[in-house]
């Protein structure tokens, strides 16, 4: 079996990269799951590919192997782009999914329905020793519901409504997210270079 290093602590991105990864017959395992679990990278870029490079190349340092970080987040056009790159952290550096949930939604409760559009972004950075370090993108676009729905996935999934859909993510069957999300659609874009690489 080959084996691919995530460069996460998130599990519910963990979860979703070893469903995209089976095909492949690759083991992709994250940070939580290695004896010696590293410390956190600080995600002191600015930008998705910033950050994502950051945790790429800083878990690169301390293992052997290739390596594959995700730095996502949800922008939403009526917050004039927040939380984007701060999204795990816009309730406060150590903000539960809930209270990013329950912020975005006190913050939005006088935005009408047509103006609630918004996407979610997902960059990889693959860096793979001796080779570099390659980048790939997805976006997932849809709307901000009025309160939470839905127990599936994490972070904001309860109240992100994909366009074409009436269910929030968290109401999609994990398959289903995986058809249509963000990383799926980046994983997609680095299909090549990872058929490559394994
Ligand atoms: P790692 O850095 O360890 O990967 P993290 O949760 O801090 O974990 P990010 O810095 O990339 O990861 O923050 C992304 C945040 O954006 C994440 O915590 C969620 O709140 C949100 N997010 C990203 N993808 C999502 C998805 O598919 N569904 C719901 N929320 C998502």
């Amino acid at each position: 079996m080959k084996h691919i290093t995530i460069a996460t602590k998130n599990k519910g991105k963990a979860i979703e990269f070893k469903a995209f990864f089976k095909p492949f017959q690759v083991e992709a395992h994250s940070l939580l799951e290695l004896a010696q679990i590293p410390e956190d990278i600080e995600e002191t870029g600015t930008t998705f590919e910033e950050n994502a490079e950051l945790k790429a190349k800083g878990i690169a340092e301390q293992i052997a192997g290739p390596v594959l970080a995700d730095d996502s987040g949800l922008v939403i056009d009526g917050l004039d782009g927040r939380p984007g790159v701060y999204s795990a952290r816009f309730a406060g550096e150590r903000a539960t999914d809930e209270e990013n949930i329950q912020k975005v939604l006190q913050e939005m409760n006088e935005i009408k329905e047509d103006e609630r559009t918004a996407r979610f972004v997902s960059v990889l950075a693959l860096y793979i020793p001796g080779k570099g370090t390659f980048f790939s993108k997805g976006y997932c676009e849809g709307k901000i519901t009025f309160q939470k729905r839905g127990i599936n996935g994490f972070g904001y999934d309860p109240i992100f409504v994909p366009n074409g859909y009436t269910e929030t993510l968290a109401e999609l069957s994990a398959t289903e997210k995986n058809r249509i999300s963000h990383r799926s659609k980046a994983m997609k874009e680095m299909e090549s270079i990872l058929q490559e690489l394994f």
